[in-house]
């Protein structure tokens, strides 16, 4: 073969640029079917003196390719691997990337906050159901159907003559039907009053309800466990007050409220919740369901006391939202504000 012609294979074998393209030129020469190969066949016409000189020849010329592809090969197989470590590289010097993840909504917060405050003094947390009905959100509370005090609680009545709870006291009935004293409890929860919204009133917003029913309990129990939380919500020197209020599920009744002042040097008493003592026609209705079920009247001769607090309002007072339409807008500029530093991962933390 004459020289130009090896030199024109070396740089085909040259010119390949990945591994396969260079086993493809490899074959097109030094195959079973190559050209090199088909010379050698040939060589059985030949004389042996043109054999022998033919034969070292194309020996010269097989080396010599196979060297170059044996060379190219291993430069190719150089650069995929460093391709393949670049590709993969990971720069341990560049900052973490950080996926904000969602926080605790700011009411699940307080809410989870008064559990535990409450849980320190031995409360045990239960779930009442939203859709309640007449009977528990109201008769047995000693609110029949003809008294005024229903206009107190604006409701959404459902087809079935169900209604959407217009607070968490039904939960009181339904814990004292299944339990015997001494309990106390609290129930959060979402609560629903077909009124108008403004800055400080919503139709659905949530409820803490407490109840605690034993022998000898006085209102000053009451008023020592509303000053405990309200010192845990907003500081140990927080001055709470109460005030005189109806409810007919209580007797005496009172709304309490706490003495809030702002850094802008505004303040004023503002309402938490209502509470009182609870009713002793609560504690006969009670029993009156109880004996219907087959159980025993255990109440009568009771004393106990309950309260609800807003749990919206606690929220707007700890933090100074001025508007509680801002918790439901779901505007992650306000939500974002209250949520913890602790809830922000960054990537290695997660992985
Ligand atoms: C009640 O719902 C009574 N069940 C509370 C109670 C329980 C009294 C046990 C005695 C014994 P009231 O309607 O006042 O009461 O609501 C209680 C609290 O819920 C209010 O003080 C206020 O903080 C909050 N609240 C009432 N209406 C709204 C509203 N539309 N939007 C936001 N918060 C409200």
């Amino acid at each position: 073969m004459q020289h130009e012609a090896q030199n024109e294979i070396l740089d085909e074998i040259l010119a390949s640029s990945s591994l396969e393209e260079l086993q493809t030129v490899k074959t097109k020469y030094l195959g079973k079917n190559g050209l090199v190969t088909s010379q050698l066949k040939e060589m059985g016409k030949l004389s042996p003196e043109e054999r022998k000189a033919k034969g070292a020849e194309i020996n010269a010329l097989k080396t010599s390719l196979e060297g170059a592809v044996e060379a190219r090969k291993e430069v190719l197989e150089q650069a995929a691997l460093e391709a393949k470590l670049h590709s993969e590289a990971i720069d341990v010097t560049l900052p973490a990337l950080h996926f904000p993840v969602g926080g605790l909504h700011i009411i699940s917060r307080i809410l989870a906050d008064l559990e535990g405050m409450f849980g320190r003094l031995g409360y045990r947390t239960v779930l009442g159901q939203e859709v309640e009905d007449d009977l528990h959100n109201f008769d047995a509370l000693n609110i029949p159907w003809f008294h005024p005090a229903r206009d107190l609680w604006d409701t959404f009545w459902m087809t079935d003559g169900r209604l959407l709870r217009t607070h968490t006291s039904p939960m009181q009935i339904r814990y004292m039907l299944e339990h015997t004293a001494p309990l106390r409890i609290t129930v959060p929860g979402k609560v629903y009053r077909y009124e108008a919204t403004d800055a400080t009133h919503e139709s659905m917003f949530h409820q803490l309800e407490g109840l605690l029913v034993g022998d000898n309990i006085r209102m000053s129990d009451l008023k020592g466990t509303i000053a405990e939380i309200a010192r845990g919500l907003f500081g140990p020197s927080t001055k709470v007050r109460f005030q005189p209020s109806y409810y007919p599920f209580v007797e005496p009744g009172a709304d309490f409220s706490v003495w809030w002042e702002n850094p802008r040097g505004e303040s004023k008493w503002l309402e938490l919740g209502g509470c009182g003592m609870v009713h002793p026609s609560v504690f006969r209705a009670v029993d009156d369901l109880r004996e219907a079920l087959g159980k025993p009247r255990t109440y009568e001769g009771k004393t106990g006391f309950a309260f609800g607090l807003g749990a919206e309002r606690i929220a707007m007072l700890k933090y100074g939202i001025p508007d509680i339409r801002y918790f439901y807008q779901n505007d992650l500029k306000v939500l974002g504000q209250f949520r913890g530093e602790l809830e922000t991962l960054s990537i290695l933390e997660a992985l």
